[in-house]
Formats: C-alpha cells, structure tokens, sequence
C-alpha cells in the first residue's frame, strides 16, 4: 500500500512497508500462478482458483520476508515466547495479509485489471475455523500483534482436518455438518517434514539403573504416533516479521504396519493408522471445555510434547545443554488449561530425557510457564480422571502426584495440618474417581497467572483461585484482552479507515491506535458525523444484502440494526433479548402506530451440539422473527434475522454494520469479551451489563456513550444470598409474563406450544441460574431508552464517533506489550534494513 506520505501534513507518521510490488507485477504473478501451479486457463478459472493464485502470488511477497524474520531470530539467539494454544479462529488469511503486507490496494488494482471482482474472489477462501469462540479469536489476534510489533513468537496448535462445524437452520433448528476446510489443501500451510517428532501413549512406567548406579524412572509407552508440523506465515503490519503458527498433524508411524499386514492382520493395521491420525481430526465444539473424552486428553498431550519437543530442539540446536540459560531463551503461555499437561511434560523431558534432577527441572519450568484463565465458570474448570492418566500417560501421572506431594508439603509448612486447606489446594481432587485439577496444575507449575479483564482478574483472585492468590499475590495480574485493528478496522471497515486515515492525515493509526484520539474533536462537527454515518449505512445496506441472501429477510437500512453476535450461551442471555422483542412486538400489536425507532436484531450464535437449552433457544429466536418478519400490522418496524453460521468472516461484515453491541451477560459471568471491543472501535453503542471488559469500555467512552443495565457482580451475588425466586418477579411484571406465557402458546408454533418450553422452564421452573427475569424489566427500560436516543441524529452519531475514538486501549497491541513486559520479559527484534 504505503499510501502518499509525509508531505500531507508534518504531524504525519511515516508507515513503512517491507514489501513492495508494482499492479503490473501482480498481475503478472497471478496470471503465471494460474498457468504454473495450477494449470488452468483463464478462460476456464472459477473464483477459486483466482483467489488461489492472488493468494499464491501475495505468498511470493512476502516468503522473502518470512526467511528473513528466521534467520534475524535465529543469529540474535533471543528469547522467543511460545503460545500454546489448542485453537486458533484465523478466519480468511489472503486478505489479512495483503492489508499487512501493504498490497491491498495493488491487489485490488491488479483484480480489476483482469475483469474480476475483488470481494467475490477473496470470498472463495474457506475460513480457517480452527476454534470456537473468543479463546481462539483471541491467540488470532495475538499472532498478529506479536507480529506487528515484532516480537520473537511461535504459536503452536493442531492442525485439525475439521474446524468447527458448519452451522445451518432447518425449520428453524440447529443442524451441524463437518466443517471439511483442508479438503482442497490450503496455500498458507507450508510441511515442515523435518521437524517431525515421536510421541508416545499408553505403556507402563520401569525403574532403570545406571551405569553410575543412580536408580531412574523410564517410561514405556505401548504405542507412538508422529506429529508433523505445519507452518502458517503469521505477517505483521508492514511485514517487517513475519512469524509462524507451527500446527501439528498426527499421523501413524508406519504407513501401515507390515509385520501386521503379512500376519493377515490388514484390516488392524489400517485401523491403528486410523487411530493416530484420529487425533488432529477434530476441533472438538464446545466452547466452555470439554470434560472426559479421552481423545481430548489425548489431543492436548500430543500437542503439547511436539511442541515442547520441538522448542528443546531450537534450544539445543543453540545453546547446546547449557541448561541454565533455558528460562532466559524461551517463555511459554499457557492459553487456558487445555495445555496444562506442558508442566508434568517439561519435568519428564527435562528429568527423564535429559537427565536433570527434579529440582532444577522445577525451577526451570516455574520461571518459562504462565497460565491465562479464561473463565470462572466451575463447568469449565478442566478435570481429568486419575484412571485416565494412569492409562493414557502413566510417568505423568507420577510426576503430578510427586509435584502435589511437594505443593502440599509447602502448604503444611505454611498453614500446619490443617486438612481442610490442604483438600482445598491439592491438585488431586478426592473423589471417585479422583480428579486432577488442571488450573490448579497450572497456577502451581507457572510464575504468572492472570485474568482477560480487570474484574476478572479481582473474582478469580476472591473466588476460584483465592487460597493460591493467599499464598502467591504476586503471581496473579491482569491482562485485559485485546483485538487487533488490522482486521476489525482497516481490513473489514474500508470505508471507515479510508475516512479516519484522511481525517488524521496519517496511515499510521492501525500500528498505533492512541491516534484515534484524535478523532474526539470531530465528533460534533456536522460535516464529520454525516459523513461517518454515511460510511454506517453504506456498511448497513451492505448487511442487509448478505441478510437477504442467507436469511430472506428483507432489513432497512435506516433501521436500528441491534447486533448479537457470539457463542449461544445461558450466560450470554440470547433469550433476554428475546424477551424484549417479544414485549416490543407485543406492544406494536396493541399500537401499530407507537412511535418506535424501526428495529433489526440480528443475531450469529453457534450452540455445542450436545447443549440442548442452547438450541432451543436458536430455534426460540428463529421461530418468534419468523412470525415478526411476516406480520404486516406492524409495518416493517421490527425485524429479526439469525444469520447462520457465523464465523469470522461473517463478523467482518456484520461488526462495521451494527449500530447497537449487545453485552448483556449476567454480571461475573463473562471474562471479558472480545466482540464488544471490535463492535465498539466500529461505532457501535453497548447494551451491556457491567460484566467482563464493558466495565472497561464504560471507563474508556464515558457513561454518556454507552447503555449500562442491570444488576452489578454485587447485586447478583446479593441476591443470590438472599434466596432468588424468578416466579416473583414473574408474577409482579405483565410484561415479563405476558412474554413468557406467549412463547408457549399456539401463536408461534401452531400445533407444538410446548415447543419452548425448556426456554421458559429455565427461567423460572428450573431457577433461573443467570437472572434473566430479574434483569428484564432493566434491560427493557435501557433497551426503551437507546430507541429514544437514536431519533436524535446528531447525538447519537456523536456518540459512535466517540466509541471508534475512544477503543485505543483495546488494541491487542496494548495486550501483547503488557503480556512480553510483565511476564514474558521478552524484548523485540525489529529488522535492522
Ligand atoms: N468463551 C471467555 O468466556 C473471553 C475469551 C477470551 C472465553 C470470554 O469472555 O473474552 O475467553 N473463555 O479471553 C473460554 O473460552 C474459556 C471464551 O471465549
């Protein structure tokens, strides 16, 4: 890209890229990549295979760059951080790169030049859907500022054949399919056969003597698998480092066995060769974490040690056994538990393999681990069944117990015996079968231990983790998360960044967000606001052209459009909006003419196939803007659209289009939100409860630029204390009645009134776990109010424009500095050129 520079204004920062092509050039890379690697004629090319060799042709660029960054990090020797992560949402990486990389607009150029419509090319990419939610949106994001800022990094995950499921609707049900993403092949994965390694499962453990006469502990697995890796180019913005995902495949060790296969067993070899390969197969698709599957154990453990395997060897390779030295090269992030088996697994390599003693091993790990908490929801907490371990990873186990026997030991010395304490802190939990508690594994084997957002990180220091917060203050610190500004602003709201990058005179606000400040003293010059609004609905009619396309449904524009966008969970309180547009839609049926603010609520929510509340709420929501959409007398003022399968991409298209951030969780419930953050910095105003980071997001835009609801972390918990009976509320408010008496009765579901009745049970039969009725009559009365103040043109387009201007802190930029400052001790290594 780098856009005309200095000369526009002295204040102006010049944005360097490191790459460089001219549209002729392009072209003509495109058009050699259509002829050499992929054998087509133009006249014959669909839209994939334009996109395939656009793809292939910005590779080109920027693979010099790629080698460049490995060697710097490689002669430097520093240190490098590891996150390890067991998913990661990339969502469409040609785009992604041609904005980092600067080539964006030569791309779009060259497109042009051969008669072909950029978008719809670039919309032949298959998302790389390898996460479910936040978490995995969120290491996506951090790969990219780690990048950007230039930061030594490895981010390590399974490279799975599966993403996350295809999400669509049937009547208005949920229905999964495979998400089959690698099926053609990808042209940003790149084999790395040589970094294969070996991993071991099952077996038994041996004492082994020494020629010294030392006794040591041997493990023997019954089988082994390999891990192949994949590298995926992970460009920061002006391509000055490009780092890599390193993605592990599994795969049998022998392409079949033959000893087996002459033995007449065929049909055992091929199944075994199955079974290794099963591991990388799947992303398993609950968002909060999966308990009890034995491939999941397996999964994490696979990932783990070629990881680990695989970051030895870098070290090794340049530091020889210089042990000492090992925690000053290499820091590893723990993303959640799911990698928690990275501590037991270091001690074996250290202990086991590389003869170290116990102590020093220890000391090694405790100074390299971290461990991030995503979540204090207690099913979320991972726990694995001694007996599993004892089956799948028996020397591990016996590391975890001798690592608790010395915790426990240290625990006694502070408290004496006191044998409720020390039940408390084990990392075993008693029980049948016994558990091992992972956060508790991870707490203990890391020297850093931090939340996603401030009060997050204050519950899990009062609640979950409070008797280890008593014995180690010092470990636990926040890191309220972060989204990058590449993707959220300047690649999927062009017509924004061209506006902001024009108004501050400078490029260079995607690497540094604190420029938008500098849009605060426009936010009531008239001129500005009309023509940011205009961006808005260009954004919105846009919208509605998808909407109508995946939905039916036909949305205006000029309508507020009220966005919901995130994983379906009780939490999350998809049904207390629901809630509201029924006693919305109740209330246009007794006045058509009522003087509301015309509405479309759109929602993008996957339910975990097995949560079945989840997805009756989805068929809830479907079925009630089924009946709205269709109901002439109220005049097209209100409207619903569930858009299917949500993913990154769709995100990229809703998030610039929404004027209105539903956050509405029950406060304490979400740890921080991600989506709030990108939905804000695109102008649009929050709904929310004073939950997760919206409490920051209030303290960064003011009261003034955002809808607070509902009751505080305090209140909730209050209440809870006191005895929360939801029926009281129902039978004190006609309006939460009438809208849950509506919902199972024969006017959405002729026939079947009973169809929602989980819904309604949930909220009141079955105790309403997340408050939605006690909340309802605050969110009403909030919800009331935004339609009141968006009549007021001027005021609310003062307030968006606040929101983009006011989001600098959210920036993952922010996150992954405080990240390699405080806990990494990481330094940057920027290209010298
Ligand atoms: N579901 C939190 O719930 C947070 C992200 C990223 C979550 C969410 O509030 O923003 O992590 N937690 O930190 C887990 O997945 C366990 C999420 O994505």
């Amino acid at each position: 890209m780098a856009k005309k520079s200095s000369s526009e204004s002295e204040a102006r920062k010049e944005c360097k890229f490191y790459v460089n092509a001219s549209v002729k050039d392009f072209k003509n890379s495109i058009l050699w990549h259509m002829e050499r690697s992929l054998a087509r004629a133009t006249v014959r090319a669909t839209s994939r295979d334009w996109w395939l060799a656009t793809a292939m042709a910005v590779r080109d660029e920027i693979m010099g760059r790629f080698i460049s960054t490995m060697s710097r990090q490689y002669k430097a020797n520093s240190k490098r951080v590891y996150y390890l992560s067991l998913e990661y949402l990339m969502g469409r990486l040609t785009e992604d790169t041609l904005t980092n990389s600067g080539l964006m607009d030569v791309a779009r150029e060259a497109l042009k030049e051969l008669g072909l419509d950029f978008d719809s090319i670039m919309a032949s990419e298959v998302d790389m859907g390898l996460g479910n939610g936040g978490l995995g949106r969120l290491a996506a994001c951090f790969q990219d500022s780690l990048a950007t800022l230039d930061y030594p990094a490895v981010g390590y995950g399974i490279l799975y054949e599966f993403g996350l499921f295809t999400q669509s609707f049937e009547g208005g049900r949920q229905i999964e399919s495979p998400d089959n993403w690698l099926k053609f092949g990808s042209p940003w994965d790149i084999v790395r056969p040589e970094y294969t390694v070996k991993v071991g499962i099952g077996g038994r453990v041996e004492g082994v003597m020494s020629s010294t006469g030392d006794w040591s502990v041997r493990w023997i697995p019954e089988g082994e698998l390999l891990g192949v890796p994949w590298d995926v180019p992970v460009v920061g913005y002006g391509a000055g480092t490009v780092n890599f995902l390193r993605l592990w495949e599994s795969r049998a060790t022998n392409e079949l066995d033959l000893n087996a296969f002459n033995n007449g067993g065929y049909t055992q070899a091929v199944h075994q060769k199955a079974m290794s390969e099963t591991i990388s197969k799947v992303l398993y698709p609950n968002d909060k974490t999966e308990n009890g599957k034995i491939l999941r154990l397996m999964q994490q453990y696979f990932f783990v040690t070629c990881s680990l395997q695989d970051i030895i060897r870098r070290f090794k390779s340049l530091n020889g056994e210089n042990w000492d030295i090992f925690a000053d090269k290499v820091a590893i992030q723990l993303n959640d538990t799911h990698p928690a088996i990275a501590v037991p697994e270091l001690m074996r390599l250290l202990v086991d393999v590389e003869g170290l003693g116990w102590d020093k091993s220890w000391e090694i790990c405790t100074h390299v681990f971290a461990y991030t908490n995503h979540t204090l929801l207690p099913e979320a907490l991972e726990k694995w069944s001694v007996p599993f371990f004892e089956k799948l990873l028996p020397r591990h186990l016996q590391i975890i117990y001798e690592i608790n026997a010395r915790w426990l030991s240290y625990v006694e010395s502070i408290y004496g015996r006191d044998s409720d304490k020390i039940a408390r802190l084990s990392i075993i939990e008693e029980g049948a079968p016994k558990m091992v508690r992972m956060a508790y594994l991870s707490v203990v084997g890391s020297h850093s231990v931090n939340g996603v957002a401030e009060l997050h990180s204050q519950l899990l220091k009062e609640s979950v983790l409070r008797d280890f917060y008593q014995i180690s203050p010092e470990k636990f610190n926040n890191k309220t998360n972060g989204i990058t500004p590449r993707r959220w602003l300047k690649t999927a709201n062009e017509g924004l960044s061209d506006l902001i990058t024009k108004t501050l005179k400078s490029d260079s606000w995607p690497k540094n967000l604190d420029e938008l400040k500098g849009l605060e003293k426009f936010a009531e010059d008239s001129d500005f606001q009309k023509k940011y609004m205009e961006i808005k609905r260009e954004n919105k009619a846009h919208l509605a052209k998808i909407v109508k396309d995946l939905c039916g449904v036909d949305l205006n524009p000029d309508a507020i459009f009220d966005v919901q966008i995130k994983r379906l969970h009780e939490y999350k309180r998809q049904h207390l909006n629901l809630l509201y547009i029924l006693t919305l839609y109740r209330r246009l049926l007794h006045n058509p003419d009522a003087d509301i603010s015309p509405r479309a609520f759109i929602f993008g929510a996957k339910a975990a196939p097995g949560y079945d509340l989840a997805k009756n709420i989805i068929w809830a929501i479907n079925t009630v803007g089924n009946v709205i959409n269709n109901d002439a007398r109220i005049k097209g003022k209100l409207k619903v659209a569930f858009i299917p399968n949500y993913n990154v991409s769709l995100a990229m298209d809703i998030i610039p289009a929404a004027d209105v951030s539903e956050q509405i969780s029950t406060a304490g419930k979400e740890a921080s939100g991600t989506g709030n953050m990108k939905l804000a910095l695109n102008g649009a105003i929050t709904m929310g409860t004073l939950d997760g980071a919206n409490v920051e997001i209030l303290e960064e835009v003011g009261k003034d630029n955002v809808f607070i609801f509902g009751m505080n972390v305090d209140e909730v918990q209050k209440l809870k204390a006191e005895g929360y009976n939801p029926w009281n509320v129902y039978n004190s408010n006609e309006n939460l009645k009438s809208a849950l008496d509506w919902l199972v009765s024969d006017y959405f579901m002729p026939g079947n009134p009973t169809a929602f009745e989980p819904l309604r049970k949930s909220v009141l039969d079955w105790g309403d776990q997340f408050m939605v009725c006690a909340d309802y009559q605050s969110y009403c009365d909030a919800q009331d109010r935004l339609g009141e103040v968006y009549k007021d043109k001027a005021r609310w387009a003062k307030m968006a424009i606040l929101n983009t201007a006011r989001m600098s802190k959210f920036s993952s930029d922010r996150t992954i500095s405080e990240y390699a400052d405080d806990i990494w001790n990481l330094e940057k290594l920027p290209p010298r050129e």
